[in-house]
């Protein structure tokens, strides 16, 4: 299996994402939308030999301390996963920056991806970029998004596909619902992933590993409810990763 993003020039957290995915054979990121620190390390546990990515909202988190990104980080490294703190950055470039770096949760001391909207301009990937100094962190840019009536126009996409394209030493792709770039070296993640929903009561549309992937040429899949709120976590994450890689085989052959 060739897995896109090997070359010399791509993004350094791309290129461990890749020697993962080829190394698990994933294509699956989990989305970890627990409450607690104990329900997140025992999914985070249960899942990872399926996942090559454990995607978190920190900020949910009640009885947070700095131990749970201590063991998070941990049980990446041994398992062979990157850790994504889906914060969704979008203020002007002084916040931001303080925001991945300090207060409570000092994400860009434990995590390896962080997201950030580019409504604020370009000064919020400056601003991330500083706040991130002494690790290796991708930014992806939030380009579409899952759910229904969302305000991203054609025009607004494309401007973040561009300024993307031109800040690849920092961005490593995209939030979205489908391949945008022609770029080889940037990544498409895709949430609003199910194989029994279609879509939930607040707003999220879902589709499948097969539409996402190989249809719509992204090449991550991002589960949270369809794996965390099934009785068996484990089993629901093998199913995904095995339906999303199944997908990326056929779209590569
Ligand atoms: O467009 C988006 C972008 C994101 S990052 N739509 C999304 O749903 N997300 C996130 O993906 C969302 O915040 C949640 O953590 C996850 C989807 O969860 P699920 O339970 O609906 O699979």
């Amino acid at each position: 299996m060739k897995f896109p993003y090997l070359n010399s020039s791509v993004h350094p957290v791309s290129h461990k994402l890749a020697q993962y995915t080829c190394d698990k054979k994933s294509n699956l990121a989990v989305s970890a939308d627990v409450t607690t620190a104990k329900e997140l390390l025992a999914l985070a546990e249960s899942v990872a030999d399926h996942i090559v990515i454990l995607k978190t909202h920190i900020d949910i988190i009640t009885d947070f301390t700095p131990d749970l990104t201590e063991k998070l980080r941990a049980l990446a490294d041994n398992a062979g996963f990157l850790i994504f703190e889906d914060r969704k950055f979008a203020d002007i470039g002084n916040t931001v920056m303080h925001q991945v770096r300090d207060g409570v949760y000092q994400i860009s001391r434990w995590a390896d991806i962080i997201n950030a909207h580019l409504l604020p301009g370009k000064g919020i990937i400056d601003g991330l970029k500083a706040g991130c100094q002494g690790r290796e962190i991708g930014l992806l840019l939030l380009a579409q998004m899952s759910s229904k009536n969302n305000l991203f126009s054609d025009s607004y996409t494309k401007e973040t596909v561009r300024t993307a394209e031109i800040n690849k030493d920092f961005v490593m792709g995209f939030i979205a619902q489908e391949k945008l770039s022609d770029d080889e070296d940037l990544i498409t993640m895709t949430p609003g992933v199910n194989m029994a929903k279609k879509g939930d009561n607040l707003g999220q549309n879902y589709h499948t590993p097969q539409q996402v992937i190989q249809d719509n040429g992204s090449d991550i899949v991002i589960v949270g409810r369809g794996i965390y709120a099934s009785d068996d976590p484990k089993s629901a994450a093998l199913s995904y990763q095995q339906a999303a890689w199944s997908a990326l085989e056929v779209r590569n052959a």
